[in-house]
């Protein structure tokens, strides 16, 4: 078959943000742009594209299949040995991760667009994984968005015709070299692994009532891709009902909804709960890499305590009895639940920018073991993403070790730690200039030595200001410097204020607002978040001026 090398011209804006590149459909379905990006990727692997393997799949979104098409071509041009890619294209995050560092590839590249919602009207993106099956680095994101910028050309071998809709091999001679396409299947790397991680057989027992009353579940895959893998790990592997899980079929608009686990996105979720038939729920984003996890009840586990919680019960997880825990870290915003379990254990703890490409670096090195996001993000090293479905299991692990409910856990947790009370506050596709704008002010602000010291008040509440800055973080084992990740002001009682521009969204500005404030008195346990954060909430809007720069009065989203 033959290479043809076709002229292009670069596009304005292919930088990929927290995670990948983002954008509307029909601005990925422009002649040439996908192609760009995709050349861009192989472009910036230099002399490691030649008779590589790469993984390719994504979320089951729209355009994912003329994506995964695309880049089979395209690769098959570049030199690439060999495309693994998941049957119909179907791999979630996690999945890649696994897979990449299964086979020992070179990196893959992850079609979707997390938890923005799909379909001709909506979102699409491209990421790129490295070897390590974490999400490329700055240094090589940026090395992308250099390439865009100049890109005359791409290489593309437009007779490659792949059938992946079955499993196997299919081999092709491009320019007289051999190159494979392997379709695979979705679900059974990654199930095999997690068998090997987990006590499946603790879990079983658990939802079966082996030892007392039955765990009656209900999980939510909202239309994403953690369907097959909820069908095969939940129903078939751990024999739980039919009804215990909703929305396994992935659907390319996601059923029309954001499939985005929170108490927002995910009302249905929080709606069945509430009715008491069930002692657990989850849901998880479009490419399942995010969970949310609920008590009966709808009890709500914000995932900084989710986090933390897991770190402090690894007993009951084989995976870590094996290979112990080593650190432990969050991202930024993220509530600083766990640095208190790492305290208590011994080990270090790390404070990331936001984005799981941070972790990678210091699981590679041995240093980290756990690690999680506010943004409903758990994983650990056992792949370089984070993973809904792990921390699922993870759960489940830890209820039918301690034998207790959600609720039970969270509540010796406090006990043993106090609690760390965190709320989110999403603005989402306000206009950009303000926000960019009220950025800079606060950016100001974090510079302005009087700051310090201010004492500022809401009611009868008043908190002072003990450091202000815009977070700036060295990575410990390459020393790659992240600068300006988000304002952050810390209060002389440990509350933090935190204001930061979503990376994640595909036009306008999202402004994000993160409240944290630590209780140890027992008798605040059982009190709602929004009532304990209110006060702080109020003087973080009155600081920023928030309403005046986005001309909203409410979030979009409250978690
Ligand atoms: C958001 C979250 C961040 C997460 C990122 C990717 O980024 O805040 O914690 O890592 O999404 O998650 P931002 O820049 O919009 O705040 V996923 O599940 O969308 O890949
Ligand atoms: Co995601």
């Amino acid at each position: 078959l033959k290479v043809y090398t076709k002229a292009t011209k670069p596009f304005e804006g292919q930088k990929p943000g927290t995670s990948g590149l983002r954008k509307a459909v029909k601005v990925f379905q422009q002649e040439n742009y996908t192609e760009n990006f995709v050349q861009c990727i192989l472009s910036a692997m230099g002399g490691a594209l030649s008779g590589c393997t790469l993984v390719v799949g994504g979320d089951g979104r729209y355009f994912g299949k003329e994506a995964v098409d695309i880049i089979i071509k395209i690769c098959a041009a570049n030199g690439v040995r060999k495309v693994m890619v998941g049957q119909n294209s179907i791999l979630s995050t996690p999945c890649v991760s696994c897979v990449i560092r299964k086979y020992n590839t070179a990196g893959g590249i992850v079609l979707t667009a997390s938890h923005n919602p799909g379909g001709p009207n909506a979102d699409f993106g491209i990421k790129f994984n490295i070897s390590n099956g974490g999400p490329a680095p700055d240094a090589v994101t940026n090395k992308i968005y250099e390439i865009s910028k100049n890109i005359v050309e791409y290489r593309i071998c437009p007779e490659v015709h792949c059938d992946i809709s079955v499993i196997g091999k299919q081999e092709f001679l491009v320019d007289s070299r051999p190159f494979t396409v392997e379709v695979i299947d979705s679900v059974v790397d990654y199930v095999e692994y997690m068998k090997e991680i987990f006590d499946f057989r603790a879990i079983k027992d658990l939802l079966h009532g082996a030892a007392g009353q039955p765990l009656k579940v209900l999980i939510n895959a909202m239309h994403g891709v953690t369907g097959p893998y909820v069908r095969r790990i939940f129903l078939e592997e751990l024999g739980a009902s039919q009804d215990c899980a909703v929305n396994i079929e992935p659907l390319e608009d996601f059923g029309g909804h954001h499939p985005d686990p929170n108490l927002t996105y995910a009302a249905d979720l929080v709606k069945a709960m509430q009715e008491g038939d069930y002692g657990f729920g989850a849901a998880f984003d479009g490419d399942g890499d995010r969970n949310m996890i609920l008590g009966h009840k709808a009890f709500f586990v914000t995932p900084s305590d989710s986090v933390a919680v897991i770190a402090d019960n690894t007993d009951y997880i084989p995976y870590f009895k094996k290979n112990g825990v080593k650190g432990l870290a969050r991202s930024m915003p993220t509530g600083c639940a766990i640095d208190r379990v790492a305290e208590k254990k011994g080990v270090e703890v790390f404070e990331v920018p936001t984005g799981w490409k941070y972790f990678g670096n210091l699981m590679d090195a041995g240093r980290l073991s756990i690690c999680g996001e506010e943004s409903f993000g758990t994983g650990s090293d056992h792949i370089r993403e984070k993973d809904g479905i792990w921390a699922v299991l993870a759960w489940l692990s830890i209820l039918a070790g301690r034998n207790m409910s959600v609720e039970q856990v969270l509540h010796s947790h406090w006990e043993t730690y106090g609690r760390n009370f965190f709320t989110r506050y999403d603005y989402e596709n306000c206009e950009s200039d303000p926000c960019n704008k009220m950025m800079s002010v606060l950016d100001a602000m974090s510079g302005d030595a009087s700051m310090v010291g201010k004492q500022l008040s809401h009611g009868e509440k008043t908190y002072t200001i003990a450091k202000i800055d815009n977070f700036e973080y060295q990575d410990p084992i390459d020393g790659a410097v992240a600068k300006k990740q988000g304002v952050r002001i810390l209060m002389s009682d440990g509350s933090r204020v935190v204001f930061r521009l979503s990376g994640t969204g595909s036009s306008g500005a999202t402004v994000r607002m993160y409240i944290e404030s630590y209780e140890s008195d027992s008798s605040t346990y059982t009190k709602d978040a929004q009532e304990v954060l209110k006060p702080l909430v109020e003087i973080a809007l009155q600081l920023s001026k928030l309403s005046e720069y986005t001309g909203r009065q409410q979030p979009t989203v409250i978690t």
